[in-house]
């Protein structure tokens, strides 16, 4: 801020400011009484800190919609301070938001989410044959907003037309969009479940135990070299995964897995750390939710350690798979 005028404002005096936000029916009023170091006529300051009561804090904006913004700051709105020209201490500029790529992503999220708990699957299915036709940006923040809040609970019946595209859509689906797909589709009763009495595999059925962070089987032994299917339920009122590790890498994993709380794509990554340890591991598995994570034992005989990596629940929600 420059002072304009020809009066100096001495040291010790209080510069008052009053600042106003306001646009697309958003108003912000702040007031700064905090520059007391004086402004000589024709000086230059920067005031970047407003009052609120006793604190202050720095002055920030922002607007809640992409447009056109009036920021308005009025210097001694009391006329306190002696100055010829009260023109002078009114200063109005217009700012301009845009709406980012980012803001429109979070919010189209946020739209399919409160939309999907209620939506069948056809529409489900319409929203991405849709989402297909924005850029892979848009698809991704459409197909999270139906994974984060479709209601895992609900049970439906799928045509054979949208199973069929929901299949190809899968094929051609990698990375955190695949988890979330797959994640969908079988709550939707769409991906084959392997025959338990398959020969050739061996089907394992594990789950959580309700509100007490641990899995209800603390160990099984499988054949090295064979096909298994871990079967894992989730009756819990939170998210669990299951990850199975190299011998004795427990405790890296779960520490590796810990760090994630503060990463802000852990969730994306399912709370799987990128160590080499890691082996095998399913996605985020929701309340209500069961999952098959099917994966051939290691060659070598030897003690598995099997975890949830959702930070903090390691040291207890863990057992052994055994190799021999
Ligand atoms: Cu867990």
């Amino acid at each position: 801020m420059r002072n304009q005028g020809g009066v100096d404002v001495p040291k010790g005096v209080v510069l008052p400011l009053n600042i106003r936000f306001a646009g697309k029916g958003q108003v912000i009023d702040m007031v700064s009484l905090v520059h007391t170091e004086g402004l000589k006529a024709g000086e230059t300051v920067t005031i970047t800190k407003v009052s609120n009561g006793p604190w202050t804090g720095n002055i920030s904006v922002s607007g809640e919609q992409a447009g056109e913004y009036n920021f308005t700051v009025v210097v001694d709105k009391a006329n306190t301070i002696v100055e010829g020209n009260e023109a002078n201490n009114i200063l109005a500029t217009k700012i301009n938001f845009a709406l980012s790529q980012s803001m429109a992503q979070y919010v189209l999220t946020k739209a399919i989410r409160s939309n999907v708990s209620l939506a069948t699957v056809s529409a489900v299915v319409d929203y991405l044959k849709n989402a297909q036709k924005l850029d892979a940006e848009g698809f991704n923040a459409i197909l999270k907003g139906i994974s984060e809040g479709w209601n895992y609970r609900k049970k439906v019946t799928v045509a054979d037309a949208d199973k069929t595209y929901l299949n190809t859509l899968l094929a051609a689906s990698t990375g955190v969009n695949k988890d979330r797909l797959t994640r969908l589709m079988q709550a939707w009763d769409i991906l084959k479940k392997q025959e338990e009495n398959d020969p050739n595999v061996q089907t394992v059925k594990i789950k959580a135990i309700r509100e007490m962070l641990q899995f209800d089987l603390k160990t099984f032994t499988v054949k090295a070299g064979k096909t298994v299917e871990i079967v894992f339920e989730n009756p819990d009122a939170m998210q669990h995964n299951l990850v199975i590790g190299k011998p004795k890498s427990l405790e890296k994993i779960g520490k590796a897995a810990d760090k994630m709380i503060t990463d802000p794509d852990g969730a994306d990554k399912n709370y799987v750390p990128d160590v080499p340890d890691v082996l095998f591991s399913s996605f985020l598995v929701n309340p209500d939710q069961t999952i098959r994570l099917r994966f051939t034992a290691p060659a070598k005989a030897g003690l598995y350690p099997y975890v949830c990596t959702f930070p903090g629940h390691w040291r207890i929600m863990n057992g052994v798979m055994k190799v021999e």
